[in-house]
């Protein structure tokens, strides 16, 4: 590959052929459960336990899955390429860093992490939540919450991924359905500044027109072509 730089955003298309459910898929999760109830602050401060049920859930489907072709191509890339390669995942599951990926942003927060709201500690974290669990960093009971970034919450990191958009000459964009901002916004940022883009997923996002190229189809098929 001629690039020097490369920002690769996955979403919960890599994941589906691992079983992770995806959101806004015909049976995706926002089919069944109405995503204000369980992804917003308001949503976790009407019923807390709902959300942590919820979460709970997910975290122990995800213990049971594994990474695949898509997340070990990627994992070899950074492993194998001369350059620079960030993966910057919307994904809260830990498939990439399983797979092998080390240079890696979770920017809406990860099933294995817990955020108290009173200390502001973020703890790695197993098993189930409730609202009965203490803080590991400060012991007090009901201010813990899963570690993820909820609708009108601010993404981690987006000072440095800015950065690297800004600094990218390639840009590939995975198995997400472009709508959710600011990801979403990720392709303008990096073409307005010269980079390469290009979509690989099931089908044309609904950002695909930002694209310079795509290539359509399921990502443990058109992620490891696209890499070797
Ligand atoms: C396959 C496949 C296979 C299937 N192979 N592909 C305008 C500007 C800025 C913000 C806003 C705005 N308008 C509205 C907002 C606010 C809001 C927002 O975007 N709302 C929209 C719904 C309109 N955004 C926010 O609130 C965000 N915060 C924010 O904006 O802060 C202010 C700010 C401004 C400017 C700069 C910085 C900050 C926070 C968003 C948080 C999203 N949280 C969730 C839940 C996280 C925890 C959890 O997992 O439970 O994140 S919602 C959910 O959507 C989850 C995902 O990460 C996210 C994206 O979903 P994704 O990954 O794209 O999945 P799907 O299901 O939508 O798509 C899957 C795709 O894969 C499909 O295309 C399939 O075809 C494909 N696929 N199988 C390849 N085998």
């Amino acid at each position: 590959m001629d690039y020097r730089r490369i920002v690769i955003l996955t979403g919960a298309g890599v994941s589906a052929e691992s079983g992770v459910d995806t959101f806004r898929d015909k049976n995706g999760l926002w089919s069944k459960i109405d995503y204000r109830d369980v992804a917003t602050p308001e949503g976790f401060a009407a019923n807390p336990a709902l959300v942590h049920d919820f979460y709970n859930m997910r975290r122990r489907r995800i213990a049971e899955l594994e990474p695949n072709d898509a997340h070990r191509a990627l994992a070899r890339l950074e492993r194998e390429f001369s350059g620079e390669v960030l993966l910057v995942t919307q994904n809260i599951d830990d498939l990439h860093e399983r797979a092998g990926s080390k240079n890696l942003i979770h920017m809406h927060g990860e099933h294995r992490s817990a955020l108290c709201t009173h200390c502001g500690d973020r703890s790695p974290w197993e098993g189930d939540m409730s609202l009965e669990t203490p803080c590991p960093a400060c012991a007090t009971v009901g201010h813990l919450r899963p570690d993820v970034v909820w609708f009108g919450e601010m993404p981690y990191q987006m000072e440095r991924i800015y950065d690297a958009l800004r600094a990218a000459d390639l840009f590939i964009s995975i198995g997400t359905s472009g709508n959710v901002y600011p990801a979403a916004q990720f392709v303008q940022e990096a073409g307005r500044a010269g980079a390469h883009t290009i979509e690989l997923n099931l089908e044309p996002s609904d950002t695909f027109d930002d694209f310079d190229e795509a290539v359509h189809g399921p990502a443990s098929r058109v992620v490891p072509s696209y890499v070797d």
